[in-house]
């Protein structure tokens, strides 16, 4: 690949897939805007150091390995897949699934041991081998680029191993789950050469920073309300602030507003107790980023 050597930072994320719109938003949100990148392999972004190459995910290890991109997201299955040993700076999140073992519904898998002398269809032979390795199975591996999940009612293999999330794909093919092998989510790579480039490494420093900032906002949420000022001793000792709440009066005597950042999820279990402690328009608002 022909990369143009500009000093900017070079990120390669998935081209087309169930990655890529994630990995621009988080980009974005860092203040890597990224536009008019259809059909283009590489884009620089105007607003900081950093060009995004847009690549098939399997790819994306041995390039970051081999430095043509600095730093890469990509899925752990495929990371470790790949077994290029590479540093994760950061789990992202995101792309979240598991490589599970699923055989059809009228076969019984109890335990690993079942597997013994089966025959099973995977796109990640390494993991699988490793997993049964680990349990001291012998089974025969068939590898599969796609479609898995029809490979035993093609009487090509007993059982498979596949990315499960939903799992209405193996219903649809009446296969049902059994053992989960590998948990998986996006990562940040980065390639054993980058932060010997002084430029690059602190490049590298502050996107991480920034990532970092927005991933902890993404668990947080900012609470507001208008309380009386008298309930304020009540109503702080409710809430699960991460930090001490803020009071400010308001213009109506006795009245004050209060704002928290408190744990998403957390204002269903309190909403009736601030209620009746004479809170009023109660406002949850999504929080872009918190920086520490
Ligand atoms: O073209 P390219 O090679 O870049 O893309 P790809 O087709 O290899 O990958 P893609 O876009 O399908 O997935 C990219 C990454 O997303 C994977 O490597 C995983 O890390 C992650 N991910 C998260 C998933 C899923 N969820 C997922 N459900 N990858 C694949 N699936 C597939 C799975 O293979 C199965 O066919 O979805 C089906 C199962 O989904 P459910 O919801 O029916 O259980
Ligand atoms: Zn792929």
């Amino acid at each position: 690949m022909n990369v143009v050597n500009n000093g900017n930072l070079k990120i390669a994320i998935q081209k087309k897939g169930r990655l890529t719109e994630k990995s621009l938003e988080l980009l974005k949100l860092c203040g890597v805007e990224i536009e008019n990148y259809a059909e283009r392999l590489v884009v620089s972004s105007a607003s900081f150091p950093v060009d995004v190459l847009f690549l098939r995910d399997d790819d994306i290890p041995e390039y970051v390995q081999d430095g043509v991109a600095d730093l890469g997201i990509v899925g752990e299955n495929v990371l470790y897949e790949k077994g290029v040993s590479l540093e994760v700076l950061q789990q992202l999140q995101y792309g979240k699934c598991r490589i599970m073992i699923a055989v059809p519904e009228r076969l019984e898998l109890n335990s690993p041991a079942d597997l013994q002398g089966k025959t099973i269809a995977t796109s990640y032979p390494k993991i699988l081998q490793e997993y049964l390795s680990k349990n001291a199975v012998a089974a025969k591996i068939i590898e599969l680029s796609g479609s898995v999940e029809i490979a035993p009612a093609l009487g090509v293999a007993d059982a498979i191993c596949d990315i499960v999330s939903t799992g209405n794909t193996l219903m649809m093919n009446k296969l049902k789950k059994s053992f989960a092998i590998f948990e998986s989510q996006a990562v940040l790579i980065s390639s054993p050469t980058v932060m010997q480039n002084e430029k690059k490494a602190k490049i590298v420093e502050e996107l991480l920073r920034r990532i970092r900032s927005v991933l902890s906002a993404r668990h947080s949420k900012y609470l507001m309300m208008n309380l009386p000022a008298e309930s304020v001793d009540k109503i702080t000792a409710i809430i699960p602030a991460i930090k001490s709440p803020t009071i400010v009066p308001l213009a109506e005597a006795g009245q004050v507003a209060l704002h928290a950042v408190i744990p998403s999820g957390h204002l269903w279990n309190i909403v009736d107790e601030l209620k009746s402690n004479g809170a009023t328009g109660i406002l949850l608002l999504p929080i872009e980023n918190m920086i520490a």
